[in-house]
């Protein structure tokens, strides 16, 4: 009994040791190891955008910007307040600056795409959130430095845009 439990361990500190993508399993088996993991990863962030509005005039991210570090495990939350029907919106995370060129490429890859295009501006992408919906997504923050995020449902750049700042 004792061997099997301290196998257990090992394997855990194997997960933690090689610092991939198998924190889930680890944190869903031992509570205690996931704690010690957290302190040797970079940290979690927890971020939550709604967009505001209901027609192609006032539609808005809210916040327009936000901070994570370097690193961070972002799970980002993305309400959709909108009620009005054809208010479909999405959360994509750009290389700064290239939010048109994305946009465009995004009308061009259409529906079949959800409107995300093979773009290599393109971090980070959402699902499409139709009125009053809630999609989520997790992806690890870049390199230190200044991104825009968007939203690539046709014509809604440049009225949905935002910037994430990576410390
Ligand atoms: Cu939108």
């Amino acid at each position: 009994m004792k061997i099997i439990k301290i196998s257990i361990v090992a394997l855990l500190f194997a997960f933690t040791s090689c610092g991939g993508g198998e924190k889930k399993e680890a944190e869903t088996k031992d509570t205690a190891t996931a704690k010690t993991e957290t302190t040797a990863t970079p940290g979690e962030a927890n971020i939550t955008i709604n967009v505001t509005g209901n027609s192609m005039a006032d539609m808005a991210y809210d916040p327009m910007s936000f901070t994570v570090k370097a690193g961070d495990k972002v799970k980002l939350t993305l309400i959709n307040q909108n009620a009005a029907e054809g208010m479909l919106h999405n959360w994509v995370l750009v290389k700064l600056g290239t939010g048109q060129e994305v946009a465009t490429a995004a009308i061009a890859a259409g529906t079949a795409k959800n409107y995300i295009p093979e773009n290599p501006n393109i971090i980070a992408a959402s699902g499409l959130a139709k009125p009053k919906e809630t999609v989520t997504l997790d992806f690890t923050a870049p390199a230190a430095g200044s991104y825009n995020y968007i939203c690539t449902y046709p014509g809604h750049f440049p009225s949905m845009i935002g910037k994430l700042i990576v410390e």
